[in-house]
């Protein structure tokens, strides 16, 4: 349901040229570059690294982020650059506070795999890890174990440099990484 409500969101929105769609059995994908921007929303469910069937999302703390539980991140982005990362979450721990980012490399076995934070202005300094350099969807799960983010920037990703959004055990900068799910960030026509 949920995919089917969003693909017609997309067509929508003018994706003449659409190109990437595709399923997978933990949810799926859609996207859809256009010369006016990409948009994109990925779901899936938590799993064990180690699960039988693999997904997209892994679980590296099973009482934060039970297996089972759901990811949906999707990406707006204009022609001028102007995104907006948007998460939903289910199943998980309720009322807890989660820490969220968008990190750089795509999830592995190895929580550290995803890498550093995405940030628009790459620097080394810890006071330019803060949510307008880099993309946070914080959020505190109700008590049914939901919860939900928009992150909104003035930019876009740079090609193939951010890869994953990782779930982290507090909010902020602190926190282990309990989660992580690759997502397939896009960045707009005619930028770099
Ligand atoms: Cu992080």
């Amino acid at each position: 349901m949920r995919v089917g409500a969003v693909v017609v969101a997309v067509l929508m929105a003018g994706a003449g040229s659409a190109h990437g769609t595709a399923g997978t059995d933990n949810g799926g994908v859609t996207a859809s570059t256009r010369e006016s921007g990409y948009t994109m929303r990925t779901d899936a469910r938590f799993a064990p690294a180690d699960a039988l069937v693999p997904s997209a999302a892994l679980t590296y703390d099973p009482e934060l982020v039970p297996a089972g539980a759901w990811i949906e991140v999707a990406q707006d982005s204009a022609p001028n650059g102007a995104t907006a990362v948007k998460l939903r979450v289910r199943g998980m721990k309720p009322g807890h506070d989660y820490g969220v980012h968008v990190h750089r490399k795509p999830c592995g076995t190895d929580p550290t795999a995803a890498g550093g934070h995405y940030q628009n202005k790459p620097s080394d300094n810890p006071a330019d890890a803060n949510p307008d350099n880099e993309v946070w969807l914080d959020f505190t799960a109700d008590r049914s174990g939901s919860g939900a983010a928009v992150a909104r920037h003035d930019w876009n990703f740079r090609r193939g440099e951010a890869s994953s959004v990782i779930v982290h055990s507090q909010p902020g900068n602190h926190g282990t990484r309990v989660g992580c799910f690759t997502v397939p960030f896009g960045w707009a026509a005619g930028t770099a």
